[in-house]
């Protein structure tokens, strides 16, 4: 037994993170979806099978399988040298490219966990999740697309909101430039455990504080693994990472960890757009990429046009909002792949067509769990399961889905029942043989092609505001993205130009994608019943407006 006085070096888990009850840590580990090694230890043992072959491309550099560790390894050590410990938070808001791939794999053997955040946030964003995982760094790069982070990072550091800064590329002190680093001599020793956190990923959100989802070594590996023997991840797989690779998505649905865990090669595109992605299609032979809806839209058009040599393709994963049937029956003509829908959510859960699956489930369904250990139900307002077959609330658990976020037991004590399922807030139909349709949403969220935003966290901002008296957000429908968010606004005298708020929005810091597309001045709001604001009233109006243009 350890003794009382010697902290352990890493507590199997997190009291600030509800983990899975003993009864399910043992039921998981006996199916054997749960083993005992971690993220670094996985892609240790793939680099001693392939060592030699391709793991990443990015433009014109390589990385080899021991290259890619070796690279990790010199960058644990001389992290570890500037201070992380097992058990810190870090930051990571990084570009999609070989050096992400690098430093969540280094922060992973020191048992540091990265927050993370998506290429898109800004100041409001980064400097939340800094206060709220209480980092002990912020690991930016010197661009993040025509965004420079490095005057973010000083500021962190000046207003206290995070002690260290690195940065990937050039940076002068205080910052600190992440490529000396890598002069270290290797770490060979992994500090985690399993059961232990290996990153966080964060939600969608409904609410104005940010949430961050602990996802343990044991669980998302699982979720990385089990994913690419759906998806029939191999050596000869060629995986564009286009989409954010932070997101849930991209990295674990197999995506990047999927792919370097089956030997495959992940080829980097700094945009996921035809123009960027198409030529490296061609000259990598790439066979598997993850689009959201929208852009999936966008390769079916520009592909119609051009024909490009997409050949090698052989899957394309759509996910992260609803796509529409006429674009679903377009994929396998004009790109000449299979297509694969995936309802997935940072939070753990994860359905996909499969592979065999006759057309009609393809086109129509958004798959089923990926594991046959995931309970999943279809409630209705008091919580009593609806026959399949009729709409009703999706909730969950499983062995790769959350039992709670960071550091909110309260919010904890609403998001999930007593019995430990996630309420997805996702309003869902289930065949009898067990494919999910998603229908619409409960949240108070608006999804704006794949990307998420908090209706209350823009409402908070805006209220802030000198010239508002009070403002609600909701989702407005729109042919590309699905969504777009459409503020209502009761302004205070005198009252402020749409422009003026956006820009307001945009100086507080708020990453583009959550300003809204529009913004209303209204006298008042509709109220439901009993006195609260109707949002569907609202949601109405709107699409009644837009149904009358011409
Ligand atoms: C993915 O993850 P998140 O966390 O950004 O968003 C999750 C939410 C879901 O609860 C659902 O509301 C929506 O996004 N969603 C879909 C969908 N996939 C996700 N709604 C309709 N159809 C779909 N196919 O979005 C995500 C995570 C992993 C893989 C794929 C997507």
């Amino acid at each position: 037994m350890k003794s009382p006085a010697v902290p352990a070096l890493h507590p199997a888990s997190d009291a600030d993170a509800p983990d899975w009850p003993e009864s399910f840590v043992q039921r998981y580990r006996a199916a054997g979806y749960w083993g005992e090694r971690t993220f670094a230890e996985a892609l240790a043992a793939q680099a001693a099978r392939t060592p030699r072959r391709i793991a990443l491309c990015e433009g014109d550099r390589q990385l080899t399988y021991a290259g890619l560790l070796d690279r990790c390894r010199r960058l644990a050590a001389g992290l570890r040298h500037h201070g992380l410990r097992a058990g810190d938070n870090v930051v990571v808001h990084l570009p999609n490219g070989i050096a992400f791939v690098e430093v969540c794999f280094a922060l992973f053997q020191l048992g540091v966990r990265p927050v993370l955040a998506l290429p898109a946030h800004r100041q409001h964003e980064i400097e939340g999740f800094c206060r709220f995982a209480e980092a002990s760094a912020y690991l930016t790069a010197e661009r993040l697309d025509d965004f420079d982070p490095r005057p973010l990072a000083r500021c962190l550091l000046e207003s206290g909101a995070c002690p260290r800064a690195f940065v990937v590329g050039e940076a002068e002190a205080p910052l600190q430039a992440l490529a000396p680093l890598y002069d270290a001599p290797p770490l060979e020793d992994c500090v985690p455990e399993a059961a232990d956190i290996a990153c966080f990923q964060l939600s969608g959100g409904t609410t104005g504080t940010p949430k961050l989802i602990p996802r343990r070594h044991r669980e998302y590996l699982y979720n990385a693994t089990a994913s690419a023997r759906l998806c029939g991840l191999d050596e000869q797989t060629v995986y564009l990472a286009g989409l954010p690779m932070a997101h849930n998505f991209t990295l674990c649905c197999p995506g990047v960890v999927g792919t370097l865990l089956s030997g495959g090669r992940v080829v980097v595109a700094p945009r996921p757009d035809p123009d960027s992605c198409f030529p490296l299609i061609a000259r990598e032979r790439v066979s598997h990429v993850a689009l959201v809806p929208p852009l999936a839209m966008l390769w079916l058009d520009a592909q119609a046009e051009r024909q490009a040599d997409l050949s090698s393709l052989r899957l394309l994963q759509v996910g992260g909002s609803r796509l529409g049937s006429s674009a679903a029956q377009r994929v396998l003509p004009v790109l000449g792949c299979r297509l694969q829908q995936v309802l997935g959510m940072a939070e753990g859960l994860l359905c996909y067509t499969r592979l065999d699956d006759p057309p009609d489930v393809v086109l129509h369904t958004q798959g089923r769990p990926l594991c046959a250990d995931d309970e999943v139900r279809v409630v209705d307002d008091d919580g009593q399961p609806v026959a399949d077959g009729e709409v009703g609330e999706l909730q969950v658990r499983g062995p790769y889905t959350i039992r709670g976020y960071y550091r909110l037991p309260a919010h904890n004590a609403t998001a999930f029942t007593a019995d430990g399922f996630y309420r997805t807030g996702d309003r869902v139909r289930r065949s009898a043989d067990g494919y999910l349709v998603v229908e619409g949403r409960d949240k108070d969220q608006i999804n704006r092609g794949g990307e998420k935003v908090a209706a209350e966290e823009v409402e908070n901002l805006l209220i802030d505001h000198p010239q508002v008296h009070d403002a609600t957000v909701v989702a407005m429908p729109d042919p590309l993205l699905g969504e777009r968010t459409c503020a209502f606004v009761i302004p205070r005298d005198p009252p402020p130009s749409s422009l003026a708020l956006k820009r307001y929005l945009h100086d507080r810091g708020l990453a583009a994608f959550k300003v809204p597309d529009r913004i209303e001045l209204v006298p008042a709001f509709p109220q439901t019943g009993i006195g609260k604001i109707s949002k569907k009233a609202l949601r109405e109006q709107l699409r009644r407006g837009l149904e009358a243009r011409p």
